[in-house]
């Protein structure tokens, strides 16, 4: 084997690792990356050569570059992703579980010589703002050059993570192979016991970019648990008034469900002088703070986002963030190498090649962009990110959001009366399933707190350690839930959401600042009539009650659909979880008595 860079570090237990999976995948290189400009041309230069990207138009899109993945290889895999825990207990109802013993035999033969005639790339990064206590590290050895340059972008790489672990033997074990992305040898597996994370047989976004939902939600809700904290598929957001108020909020919405729009919301023009900051689009970290509030980091450093539906109309921030330094993976292109997807501003252009490299024409029933393409981009391109959002402390969390993808019952906005009662909406929602994973889309699906495919331990003990954090927060945010995605009888959206969401915004960060009324009805508060902005809203205010109301039998079905999936969450499911819902459907029933 030829070493063309040596090991930047004397860490001994980091060297002992590497130096045992080179001897199992055999690369022919090893190449430790150290996260400087010199290395990403020279990076960007191979992969070009080897055209595993393309360069995009330099003109209209400076620094950016081109990925098609295999057609069989487009979204996260859940069937395939494998919760490995000593006992399948441990891994609960709602993961699929390998033994350790078994996974690692499994996965240990397939990357057995997976890496002879590729190099391996030593990929070191921190999740987290470099030098906060709340960070952790991670090591990625990958024979995929397009991770590289993802982590690149979506970590802090390279030479910071190694000087922040120096001696430490705390770092996430990650090691990645792409193999041949054959379906039946692809299996993303996690060792929470062991911090360690094996994929193979994929080269897509959340099952190869380790440190993302590999680490930082599997693994991170793990160590989360165990030490005392929240690792939580959340947008972070900042919204300073026109005085100048800062409060901050977190929001938990399902993949492919709003989260990145949310993060980088421009207000309406009712809201002259409110301006919205984004700290992250999609895992927040979060610990109990000496003041007994909830503080929250992001540990990424870039945006993975959706492509279809991002335009100049629905999100701003998020198009300039992508004109420049950008990795676009299977989106359309324009016959000047220009991207394109459904949804871009500007008319349909008459021909283009699609995200399987395929002519394609204007009118095609067809999409020309992959549903789940999506952009790669650094954080530092977003014109709205806080100043904070690098902050080792985080910053303070005044209120959280549960959101999903409801056409009905759940209405546009409701908070819950209490700690408990907020858990309970944050367990039970509900949202209609996305190309963001494969399998069947638009079928309701619970997805308790958006962590349904990124829990990393028994899903009833996670809803115990949220209603645990209730005894360590002396000042915790109010919990509320949000949906714009409620439709009309002609099957369209009720509310106009993206930036018309500051509205909803704004109630919630009054309530949270106990300084507007609410509401009460038997699932938690909702604005009185009036005390949601509407002002300058062009739009039916009938469509407004349609979308804001609460229908008790709507709710009783709602309700009583949840035994299913209480029953199969199992022994550790909190019982107070239940009485909650039993109250709830009491108090319907008592107000029907009464005639409501
Ligand atoms: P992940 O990156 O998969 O975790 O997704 P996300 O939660 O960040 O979702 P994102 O913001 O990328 O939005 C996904 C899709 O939802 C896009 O097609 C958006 O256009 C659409 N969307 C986002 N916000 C709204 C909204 O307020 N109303 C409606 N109707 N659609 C929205
Ligand atoms: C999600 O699916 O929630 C994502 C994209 O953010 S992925 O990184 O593929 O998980
Ligand atoms: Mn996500």
């Amino acid at each position: 084997m030829k070493n063309e860079s040596l090991p930047p570090t004397k860490n001994k237990q980091l060297l002992a690792w590497v130096e045992e999976c080179i001897k199992l995948a055999k690369p022919d290189q090893v190449v430790w990356l150290d996260g400087s400009e010199e290395e990403k041309a020279r990076l960007t230069e191979e992969a070009v050569s080897k055209d595993i990207i393309k360069p995009l138009n330099a003109d209209k899109l400076p620094g950016c570059f081109y990925s098609r993945s295999n057609p069989n290889d487009v979204a996260r895999v859940e069937h395939l992703t494998f919760i490995c825990t000593p006992t399948k207990e441990e891994a609960g109802p709602t993961n699929n579980w390998m033994a350790p013993d078994e996974a690692y035999k499994k996965l240990g033969g397939l990357f057995d010589g997976s890496m002879k005639g590729r190099t391996m790339y030593v990929v070191p990064y921190i999740m987290g703002p470099a030098g906060s206590q709340m960070s952790k590290i991670g090591i990625e050895l990958t024979d995929s050059v397009y991770v590289a340059l993802n982590m690149r972008i979506m970590t802090r790489m390279g030479k910071v993570a190694l000087d922040m672990l120096g001696d430490s033997n705390d770092f996430n074990r990650g090691l990645h192979c792409t193999l041949d992305v054959n379906p039946e040898r692809r299996f993303i597996c996690h060792f929470p016991q062991d911090n360690t994370i094996w994929s193979v047989g994929s080269g897509y976004g959340g099952n190869v970019l380790l440190g993302k939902k590999c680490l930082a939600l599997r693994i991170g809700s793990y160590l989360g648990k165990k030490e005392g904290w929240l690792a939580e598929h959340m947008l972070i957001l900042g919204v300073e008034s026109p005085e100048g108020e800062m409060t901050y909020v977190a929001a938990a919405f399902p993949s492919a469900c709003g989260k990145t729009n949310f993060a980088m919301m421009i207000p309406p023009k009712r809201f002259k002088g409110w301006k919205v900051w984004t700290v992250g689009d999609d895992i927040a970290w979060m610990r109990v703070g000496e003041d007994g509030r909830l503080w929250a980091v992001n540990p990424e450093a870039g945006y993975f986002g959706v492509a279809p539906g991002t335009s100049m109309d629905s999100n701003p921030n998020a198009m300039k963030s992508i004109q420049k330094d950008t990795i676009y993976t299977n989106v359309a292109l324009t016959k000047d190498n220009d991207v394109w997807w459904e949804g871009k501003d500007g008319p349909v252009p008459e021909e283009l090649t699609d995200w399987q490299g395929r002519p394609w024409k204007k009118g095609s029933t067809e999409k020309a962009a992959h549903p789940n393409s999506r952009f790669t981009a650094p954080a530092k391109n977003n014109p709205a990110l806080s100043k904070y959002w690098d902050d080792p402390k985080g910053v303070p969390i005044s209120a959280i959001i549960f959101g999903g993808r409801r056409a009905t019952t759940v209405p546009l906005v409701l908070q819950a009366f209490n700690w408990v009662n907020g858990v309970f909406f944050g367990a039970t929602m509900g949202s209609e399933t996305t190309a963001a994973a494969t399998g069947q889309v638009g079928v309701v699906r619970r997805d308790p707190f958006a962590m349904l495919p990124f829990c990393g331990y028994d899903m009833g003990s996670y809803f115990g350690h949220w209603l645990g954090m209730q005894s360590k927060l002396e000042n915790p945010p109010k919990l509320f839930m949000v949906n714009w995605f409620r439709k009309g009888k002609d099957g369209k959206f009720l509310w106009p959401g993206f930036g018309e969401n500051m509205r909803v915004l704004k109630w919630i960060i009054d309530r949270a600042r106990l300084r507007v009324g609410g509401y009460e009805t038997p699932m938690g508060w909702v604005p009185k009539a009036g005390d949601l902005d509407l002002s300058g809203l062009n739009m039916d205010h009938e469509l407004v009650d349609e979308a804001t109301h609460i229908d008790l039998g709507e709710w009783t079905t709602e309700l009583e659909s949840l035994t299913e999936f209480f029953d199969k969450m199992g022994p550790n499911m909190p019982k107070v979880l239940k009485i909650q819902r039993d109250l709830m459907l009491e108090r319907i029933s008592m107000l029907q008595k009464a005639g409501a």
